[in-house]
């Protein structure tokens, strides 16, 4: 780009040919292959002209389809939001944005999509809106932060086409709204976040030892009374189900799909004084005998030392209402149990318990997904178990025929710290630079795991050390793109060094968002 720059400037002196000059504007940009996209597209072919968006500009629907619709304002938002512009939509076809599904293209399958951009008109095109919903994402890192023209605005977009679909059907992050409690604003703002690399997955940890932040109905005393705290011992809080159900349709309408976690050890911890540890959260709702009091509202960070009473009647009273509630008001296919850190629940009580869960999430209608740790339960095709150190685990897992989704903790933790000297985070499984979390593949990780067994990848950010939004941002930002890209773009040419020169010619558009993310020593950022 910037040799074609360099003659641009030599034409422009010597006043060579109209002709030439007029196809070389300085700072328009007419090579589509040298735009910087996080994740990388399949493949992109450049024309070699620009599209000028305008305030004329239109979006158009092909059809009558109330879901590209609703895209179409979609877009508008977004566009208003980063140019300025405010489009209208119809228009005759002429200088427009076209939006369209039903391409019946086998290779984009489900979620892939054609970005077409020509001189005077851009058509995103897919089989499914899910792919329409990528090509906008797409777009959108395509349009210019700065105007071509002061006064008249107007952003100039590289001609040519780039065709795209993910190499993973599971493209996540988890947020712990646990260990720190993060409000109904927050999660829609980490949503649109993740939307904007094409990931599909929001796993949200809804309760551990410091907080139960889901409203269940039949036992209103868990969030009121387990929600109350956070780690530090600030005030923490819980999500109404209409909260719940708020931020699913936000997620759903950004083709993102919500995984609730409740703790596999269900922190509600019917643990009765004689045994000497702890009593229940649970008997606040009185159940269990007269001498049981509520747990005491813990807001450290150790883990690993709660459990319940396997064969208490109430015990699963409690499991079934919340697994049935729990699966009411979600949407998705998927529950997620927990199951890991249960250190103070033995082996064989552990096994028991999750089998138990399996039966029930399964009689639910949902699918059963568990830390990797559930390999010792008698899995089957039905689950789903998430990676994040045991390759042990994790192949076991597999070969009863769980799928796997790929968390490794020493690569795309994100609440882990990039190195001694980061302000939050822990290191107990690696300080993790942004080369860490990029340079590794699933399909090679762990050795032994069937590639058609490997669902995708999950960067979880656990919120111990995590407060807000800001918080978040450090942490995530700027690891995250490169997990998206790892789960979305092919492996073939994967390569640190020339990603690294992409991730910093993108930190202007993170900074234009509003995100104060880490600058990274190793990533030479253009700022
Ligand atoms: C491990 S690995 C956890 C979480 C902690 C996290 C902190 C795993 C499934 N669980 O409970 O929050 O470390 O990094």
């Amino acid at each position: 780009m910037k040799i074609t720059r360099f003659f641009c400037a030599v034409l422009a002196a010597f006043s060579l040919s109209a002709l030439m000059l007029s196809s070389c504007t300085p700072e328009t940009p007419t090579d589509l292959t040298n735009e910087v996209l996080i994740p990388k597209p399949v493949s992109v072919t450049a024309t070699g002209k620009r599209f000028r968006l305008t305030p004329e500009t239109s979006i158009r629907v092909n059809g009558d389809n109330a879901e590209l619709n609703r895209l179409a304002g979609y877009l508008a938002g977004e566009l208003k939001q980063a140019t300025g512009l405010q489009l209208t939509t119809g228009g005759d076809g002429k200088n427009s944005i076209e939006l369209t599904v039903g391409a019946n293209n086998a290779t984009l399958g489900a979620e892939g999509y054609e970005l077409t951009i020509n001189k005077d008109k851009i058509t995103i095109s897919a089989n499914e809106s899910a792919g329409v919903f990528y090509g906008i994402q797409t777009l959108l890192q395509l349009t210019p932060l700065k105007s071509a023209e002061a006064g008249n605005p107007t952003f100039d977009i590289a001609t040519g086409t780039i065709s795209d679909y993910p190499r993973y059907s599971w493209r996540g992050s988890m947020l712990d709204v646990a260990r720190h409690f993060f409000g109904v604003d927050d999660v829609k703002r980490y949503i649109d976040r993740i939307a904007a690399y094409k990931m599909n997955i929001l796993h949200l940890h809804l309760s551990d030892d410091q907080g139960w932040r889901i409203e269940i109905k039949s036992w209103p005393n868990l969030a009121i009374h387990g929600g109350a705290t956070q780690v530090g011992g600030g005030k923490g809080g819980y999500y109404t189900q209409e909260q719940y159900k708020e931020i699913q349709q936000y997620a759903a309408d950004r083709f993102i799909t919500i995984i609730p976690e409740i703790y596999g050890e269900l922190n509600g911890k019917i643990v009765t004084p004689e045994d000497g540890r702890f009593t229940g959260t649970l008997e606040t709702k009185g159940i269990g005998d007269a001498k049981n009091k509520p747990t005491d509202l813990y807001t450290g960070i150790r883990v690993g030392w709660s459990t319940l009473v396997f064969d208490k009647p109430a015990t699963w009273r409690f499991v079934n209402d919340v697994l049935r509630e729990l699966s009411e008001i979600t949407t998705g296919p998927y529950i997620h149990i927990g199951g890991d850190e249960a250190l103070v629940t033995p082996k064989e009580e552990y096994i028991a318990f999750v089998n138990r869960f399996s039966e029930i999430v399964k009689a639910n209608g949902k699918k059963m997904i568990g830390w990797e740790e559930i390999a010792q339960a008698n899995i089957d095709d039905n689950a789903i178990a998430q990676y994040w150190h045991s390759a042990e685990f994790s192949t076991t897992a597999a070969q009863k025929g769980a799928s796997i989704i790929f968390s490794p903790s020493t690569r795309i933790y994100l609440d882990m710290q990039y190195d001694s000297t980061s302000r939050i985070g822990l290191h107990w499984a690696a300080y993790v630079e942004v080369d860490d979390s990029y340079n590794w593949d699933p399909a090679n990780l762990v050795p032994g795991i069937a590639a058609e067994k490997i669902l995708g990848v999950e960067a979880p950010l656990w919120t111990e050390t995590v407060e807000s939004m800001n918080d978040i941002d450090y942490l995530v930002f700027p690891r995250l793109p490169g997990v998206a890209e790892i789960a979305w773009s092919p492996a073939t040419g994967r390569d640190w060094e020339e990603y690294k020169l992409r991730l910093a010619a993108h930190g202007s558009r993170m900074t234009a968002k509003g995100i104060d993310f880490y600058r990274s020593p190793r990533v030479p950022w253009t700022e």
